[in-house]
């Protein structure tokens, strides 16, 4: 079975026909296993003896079950016990895989690598890891086990070797720990390229600011990015930072700011600011405490358990201060934010029979223009009316309740964006080093993981996309860096499968008919409902074999991390975000210095695309940055929705481990040679076997020798310069004879001396 074709929850096994060699050679050899019970847990175990298809196993307590043969997986062997490495497991099984991670997450070994790629188990405590003792002893190579520091390490070393641009790429879902893990990569990079002008400072306390504006308390994670970002650190030929540029993208258009779901926060900086703020301060932005406005109180949830707003707000100013932004640039933004949080308690009367309303002329008003910069009289205006063309004529009709929120919200939620724009700007500008692609950067990426809920809208549509792309980049890139391998060391690395997933991004990015073509076309008819969308895709679309229509306007599509169930109730609306044309008048008119800046960037945007569409435009342009890099991996896995140390959920983390492709890594690597060991290190574990005759032979040469002995089926291994290659599996039986070797049961000496000779 392909991963792809097994439902999402479910314990996909490998490859059918080389799992049954294995089964059969572990009731043979009655060798450890695992095997999955009635609950579909695995435990670990001894076969004890089999017949037919079934076979009796004593498990790790002690007590003897009998199961199917078939629900028995080869276990690895002790001296692979929580190794570094998941590819180094003779058997790359899903429980061996899990179980390795389990080993070394409850000894807090939080990092492990699977190939080439880091893979990160939030610990959800302070695992003491990231320390200057520890910067220096990456920086020195006196610790080489799996971390951040270590893929940052890579990273600053080949820049500065191969003079080429580096990214180290994290994935991960909501809360598994991308963004610290962001901070974590920049701390070392800052400590190894930091100089005298203390620019690596200043690049530090970027991510306090962009977390301020861009992240909020969420279900899921206290603390969560509501942007995906990427930044880039710049160096000089000797090596230090001089300088960074920040790309934020994918942002969901800020219906946070207005709209909150229960127990969910706005952005963090409002609260900040309500309870930080200093009186002067407080005066000028006539600000109330947070549970005062309707945009914060609305979901019973103002404060985060352990955080205090008001001492976060003093460290934002420090970070402002630091980035050099300058005072009166701060007190414009807090104007901005104050603006968005009194519009939010603005409201409407019904007047007429018709539901035409008016707005209610009290301190939101008056504060909310002063703040922007109009008049009350033109705000009140804006958003109480709209003005339609009447054959020749405009005339001005008065808003519905409905539209009328609808316009106050907009408008809310255009400032905000703007302000965060124009805040990621401003740090540019202070940061901006003097030349690009000196072919001499490390650009992290800090993305959003491939999503799949119960009910998947046009977000999710728009992520999981943009992960089927980053995981193209990842797969090309893997099977790239093993081919490398394979012919330095002279392997013919014909024999390697790979798969890719270009058939399921045609089926997003084809024109005329792919999913984001057809959505955009039904966007610019005007009578275009979400059903008539998932008609016309059911119509275009269902000979697609990555493509499934569904009753009630839903479709499925097939993604590489599994299958994904779209509802494509708001796609159109969402796709289409139309803005009311009175209130960016509104704001053309103000006078505020940001909300003419706002203005002025609003007539430079290309306004006519749609969203799904403009979204494609900054992920090819993010791809093609990422493709002149040399790509570094990074996985973070949640392993328990709690968020508290010391639980590891073995299913949440195998189906993370599934999305983030770590499994078709282990699935490329169990295509190709796994295992592999240099000569020196295989003929001095082996090399005893041959006694005394060929010692003195070239390290090459006895590991030849010693494959011969074993009978080692030449397909099964392959020859290299500097190192042995062998298929998944071969070291257990390896480690079979010789642990038999050692207890005194098989004489292999002897044998293999006669044969020799
Ligand atoms: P995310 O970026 O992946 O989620 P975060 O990086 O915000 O997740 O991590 C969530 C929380 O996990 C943090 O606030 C920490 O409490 C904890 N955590 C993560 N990594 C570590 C670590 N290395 N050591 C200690 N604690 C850690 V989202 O932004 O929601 O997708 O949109
Ligand atoms: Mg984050």
């Amino acid at each position: 079975a392909k991963l792809e074709d097994l439902p999402p929850g479910s314990l996909p096994r490998f490859r059918e026909s080389e799992r049954d060699d294995d089964v059969r050679y572990l009731l043979t050899k009655k060798l450890r296993v695992w095997c999955r019970l009635r609950d579909g847990q695995w435990d670990s175990g001894q076969v004890k003896s089999s017949s037919g298809e079934n076979a009796s196993v004593q498990l790790s307590d002690g007590s003897v079950v009998t199961v199917p043969t078939e629900e028995l997986l080869p276990a690895n062997p002790d001296i692979l016990e929580g190794v570094d490495d998941l590819i180094q497991l003779s058997y790359l099984n899903e429980p061996s895989v899990l179980h390795n991670l389990q080993y070394r997450y409850s000894q807090d070994i939080i990092y492990s690598k699977a190939g080439p790629v880091l893979v990160a188990v939030n610990p959800f405590k302070d695992v003491q890891l990231y320390g200057n003792d520890f910067v220096t002893a990456y920086k020195e190579k006196l610790l080489d086990s799996p971390h951040v520091f270590a893929v940052a390490d890579m990273a600053y070393n080949k820049m500065m070797t191969d003079q080429k641009d580096q990214s180290i790429i994290i994935s991960g879902e909501s809360g598994a720990g991308k963004t610290e893990t962001a901070k974590i990569a920049m701390l070392y990079v800052a400590a190894l390229g930091g100089g005298r002008d203390g620019l690596e400072s200043e690049v530090l306390q970027t991510s306090c600011i962009l977390e301020a504006f861009g992240n909020a308390k969420t279900t899921k994670n206290d603390n969560s990015s509501q942007f995906g970002k990427l930044i880039s650190v710049h160096f000089n030929a000797t090596g230090k930072i001089c300088g960074a540029k920040i790309q934020t993208f994918l942002l969901e258009k800020q219906s946070r700011v207005v709209q909150l779901a229960q127990g969910e926060r706005s952005y963090h900086i409002f609260y900040q600011l309500c309870s930080g703020a200093p009186s002067d301060l407080r005066e000028r932005l006539r600000l109330k405490r947070a549970c005062d406005y309707n945009y914060l109180n609305q979901s019973n949830c103002l404060e985060i358990h352990n955080v205090d707003d008001a001492q976060k707000f003093h460290i934002l100013m420090g970070a402002l201060n630091t980035v050099r932004i300058c005072k009166e640039d701060q007190e414009h933004a807090f104007e901005m934010l104050a603006a968005v949080l009194w519009l939010g308690n603005i409201s409407f009367l019904v007047t007429d029979n018709e539901k035409h309303i008016e707005v209610v002329a009290d301190e939101a008003v008056i504060n909310a223009a002063s703040l922007i910069g109009c008049g009350e009289q033109d705000l009140m205006l804006a958003l109480s009316t709209h003005k339609i063309q009447a054959g020749k004529d405009k005339v001005t009709k008065r808003l519905t309740l409905q539209q009328a929120i609808h316009a106050r919200d907009t408008l809310a939620k255009f400032i905000y964006a703007s302000l965060f724009d124009w805040l990621v700007e401003k740090i540019n500008l202070l940061l901006a080093m003097g030349k690009h692609n000196s072919g001499r950067s490390i650009s992290i990426l800090d993305i959003y993981g491939f999503q799949s809920f119960e009910k998947n809208s046009f977000e999710q549509f728009c992520i999981n996309y943009a992960n089927e792309r980053l995981q193209q980049h990842f797969n090309r890139h893997l099977f790239k860096l093993e081919q490398k391998e394979y012919e330095l060391d002279g392997i013919d690395w014909t024999k390697v499968e790979f798969e890719d997933n270009q058939d399921r991004l045609d089926l997003f990015e084809k024109k005329p008919i792919g999913l984001i073509s057809l959505l955009d076309e039904e966007s610019n008819y005007p009578k275009a409902t979400d059903l008539t969308f998932a008609t016309k895709l059911k119509h275009h679309l269902n000979a697609n074999h990555c493509f499934k229509g569904e009753s009630g306007g839903a479709f499925r599509v097939r993604h590489y991390a599994g299958e994904v169930l779209y509802d494509t109730d708001g796609f159109v609306e969402k796709n289409r975000d139309t803005s009311h044309s009175e209130t960016i008048q509104l704001v053309s008119s103000c006078t505020g210095r940001l909300p003419q800046y706002f203005a002025s960037t609003l007539l430079k945007q290309n306004n006519k695309q749609c969203v799904a569409t403009r979204f494609k435009g900054q992920l090819f342009k993010l791809m093609q940055q990422l493709e002149s890099t040399r790509p570094h991996f990074i996985r973070c896995i949640k392993p328990n929705n709690k968020h508290i140390p010391g639980i590891f959920e073995k299913d949440l983390v195998l189906e993370q481990l599934r999305y983030s492709g770590v499994l078709e890594v282990v699935r490329i690597s169990r295509c190709g040679y796994p295992t592999r060991m240099t000569h020196q290190e295989f003929t001095r574990r082996y090399g005893f076997l041959l006694g005394e005759n060929n010692a003195c032979q070239d390290p090459l040469s006895m590991s030849v020798a010693i494959l011969q002995q074993f009978d080692i089926l030449p397909e099964m291994y392959q020859v290299g310069y500097t190192k042995l290659y062998f298929r998944a599996g071969q070291m257990d039986a390896l480690e079979d004879v010789r642990k038999q070797v050692l207890q005194g049961t098989l004489e292999v000496q002897k044998c293999f001396r006669g044969r020799c000779a």
